[in-house]
């Protein structure tokens, strides 16, 4: 039996990656893998959030967070890092080449309903990402903490948009290379729905998916949803704001570290992300807790919600 291609080996020989983004990518994989375990082993947040003897327990965001800025710390490559726990950048090892953005646990309010939750990362090279753009991300992966735990990364430019399943012995094995996602949508993901009441055009993009029986998947965690488009190879999932008077003008979902890493990871495999009007990679970042409209996944649907949302 031939051994299984693992993370490392692919990174090193299928995307021929730098030598520190190979280890920071290692590296935050291992966070990853310790995230998995804490899920599967704690009982924080499933049972609220005080153990048996009554003392508060760390909840699970917060525990991630500590976990990713631990291997970040010890990768000796990262200058600085923007987590959606934190409210500022925070600095970490001057002589780092890169920048991490990430949001530890997407969808934690899910914990306690024991549904699939996840982690999301991009990495820039260099220091400031203020005024820069996620287009120029040099990397983008998640962690999918469902039934099993799966993580996909790209390097972008043409390398391919790759997932690897952690295995019993806890290592990450090539599951499929080379997704992709085709221009046309059967499923459809609609986030902030609350939005269609003062969004008309949201409301008609709603019944142009019901009236054409297409297929509906939602579950709260924007992880597990894009990854279903990925793992299907067609969908769209939106998540779009109201009117300025609504609980969410733009929508829910962070740029730097939501929208951002997802819009790298779409327009690798074929797909494209979009805030209405923009392409999402070439939205600048004005700061890191911006929100951004996003419909992402396959071509041609974005494009006929865009054209819906501006009718
Ligand atoms: P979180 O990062 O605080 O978990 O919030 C982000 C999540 C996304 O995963 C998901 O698409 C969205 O919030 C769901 O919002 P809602 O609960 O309003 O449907
Ligand atoms: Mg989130």
């Amino acid at each position: 039996m031939s051994n299984p291609v693992s993370l490392n080996w692919h990174l090193n020989h299928h995307s021929q990656a730098d030598h520190d983004l190979r280890h920071l990518i290692v590296d935050i994989s291992r966070a990853c893998k310790y995230i998995s375990y804490a899920i599967q082993t704690t009982e924080a947040g499933l049972s609220g959030s005080k153990n048996s003897f009554g003392e508060e327990q760390l909840t699970l965001d917060v525990l991630a967070d500590d976990l990713v800025r631990e291997y970040l710390s010890e990768s000796g490559t990262v200058c600085c890092y923007v987590s959606e726990e934190q409210p500022d950048i925070v600095e970490l090892d001057k002589k780092g080449d890169y920048t991490v953005v990430f949001d530890p646990l997407d969808g934690s309010s899910l914990v306690d309903a024991n549904f699939s939750i996840g982690s999301i990362f991009g990495i820039y090279k260099g220091g400031d990402i203020i005024g820069r753009t996620p287009r120029e991300q040099v990397a983008a992966l998640y962690v999918l903490y469902g039934p099993r735990t799966v993580l996909t990364y790209t390097l972008g430019n043409g390398k391919g948009v790759h997932s690897f399943i952690l295995n019993d012995v806890g290592e990450y094995t090539l599951l499929r290379d080379h997704l992709g996602v085709g221009d046309d949508a059967k499923v459809y993901s609609p986030g902030n729905l609350r939005a269609i009441t003062t969004n008309s055009g949201y409301k008609s993009a709603m019944h142009s998916w019901l009236d054409e029986e297409k297929t509906l998947r939602y579950s709260g965690c924007m992880v597990a949803d894009i990854h279903h488009i990925f793992a299907k190879g067609q969908g769209i999932f939106s998540n779009v704001g109201g009117g300025t008077e609504s609980k969410y003008p733009n929508g829910k979902l962070r740029h730097v570290f939501e929208c951002g890493p997802f819009a790298f990871l779409m327009e690798e495999a074929g797909g494209i992300a979009s805030s209405g009007s923009e392409n999402i990679l070439d939205v600048p970042i004005t700061s890191v807790d911006q929100r951004t409209p996003l419909i992402i996944g396959s071509k041609n649907e974005v494009e006929r919600v865009n054209n819906l949302l501006h009718a």
